[in-house]
């Protein structure tokens, strides 16, 4: 297992020298924001992100992500031309060390809260999704409030370039089914996987977050008989998962040490952090400990171990703590505190097993 953190470039209000900091933590998941989605990535943009991050005595093997064109998920004619763009920022991530891919299919929008920072019993707070409001809102409305409440960052997936001509994107989606979305997944996959493999970077699809449809819009990530599909789409260990325990988690069908297990060789990357499910579809996040939230870290961990997982972990998310201001669900403190839970985890695991290394 390989312990990383999100950082989101020199515009992070938490500096690399920080994360070096954190015990156990070997590399940064990094990105460049500054490409339009669907443009190759500039050799000299990729270049530099490495240095800056190599130089803080960190590795850049992971990036999260490599958005995917609205036109290949529309599968639309134009989609050919996005597609070699995204082949040409794969061949150049590979040439600079890069390992796996994390990027995700949702349509329109990414990640999706109805509150970025809902008060705690214990006085912190944390990413929240409200059904009765997420039912009830329509997309602009809900885009106006996501950005009200980002304390002035841009968050992932909420570029407010990616959501510019929202009705016309509603539009486009309205004679694409799930079925459709599969078929132009499998297109995506079945261009990019090939050259991932001659490269040596392993694609990592990231669930759908939350796991269920919205606003109409298909959603094809989200358990276990889609992921099954998702992976046979194209049968080779570069067509693999970003198994997220949090964005699975939220809907209570999925049982996380169990897709673990299922999933073994083909999980690339994982999220692991806790969630707290609650009445009508409701949830809340939650710190990484197992008793703060429904699912079992500890199983999660277990069956990560117990199926000889070699690849990355990031503890996803973390609740906002001590009065720090940020990227909401991407502070330092409590990112900091599930990955030392994690490495105790790991540690127990390490040597709690039967015939472990001395
Ligand atoms: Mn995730």
């Amino acid at each position: 297992m390989k312990m990383t953190f999100r950082w989101f470039g020199e515009d992070d209000p938490i500096p690399l020298r920080y994360v070096r900091q954190i015990p156990g933590v070997s590399g940064i998941v990094g990105a460049l924001y500054d490409v339009e989605v669907g443009e190759a990535w500039p050799e000299d943009k990729i270049a530099r992100l490495k240095h800056m991050v190599n130089q803080a005595g960190l590795e850049l093997e992971v990036i999260e992500s490599v958005n995917v064109h609205e036109d290949i998920k529309l599968g639309l004619p134009s989609r050919d031309r996005h597609i070699e763009n995204y082949l040409t920022t794969v061949r150049r991530l590979a040439a600079a060390g890069v390992k796996v891919i994390c990027y995700n299919f949702m349509p329109v929008f990414d990640w999706f809260r109805t509150d970025l920072a809902r008060p705690l019993p214990d006085g912190s707070n944390a990413l929240f999704y409200e059904a009765a409001i997420a039912e009830s809102l329509d997309p602009q409305t809900m885009v106006a409030r996501v950005a009200r409440e980002s304390q002035g960052f841009v968050l992932p997936g909420w570029e407010p370039r990616r959501l510019a001509g929202l009705e016309s994107l509603f539009e486009a989606y309205r004679g694409v089914d799930a079925e459709k979305l599969f078929e132009n997944l499998g297109a995506f996959l079945r261009a990019v996987v090939p050259v991932c493999e001659q490269v040596g970077i392993r694609m990592a699809i990231h669930p759908d977050d939350p796991p269920w449809p919205l606003f109409g819009l298909p959603r094809i990530v989200n358990g276990q008989a889609n992921l099954d599909r998702v992976l046979a789409l194209v049968d080779s260990p570069a067509n693999g998962l970003t198994l997220c325990s949090g964005s699975l988690g939220a809907d209570p069908q999925n049982d996380i040490p169990a897709l673990v297990r299922r999933y073994a060789g083909r999980i690339p990357f994982a999220h692991i952090r806790n969630i707290r499910r609650l009445a009508g579809g409701d949830f809340s996040e939650s710190s990484h400990l197992s008793s703060d939230g429904s699912l079992d870290l500890f199983e999660i961990v277990k069956a990560y171990h117990d199926t000889d997982f070699d690849g990355y972990v990031r503890p996803d998310h973390g609740r906002m703590i001590w009065d720090e201001k940020g990227r909401p669900g991407y502070g330092l403190y409590d990112r900091a505190l599930g990955i030392a839970y994690l490495n105790g985890l790991w540690e127990a695991c390490e040597k709690g097993s039967p015939g472990r290394k001395p």
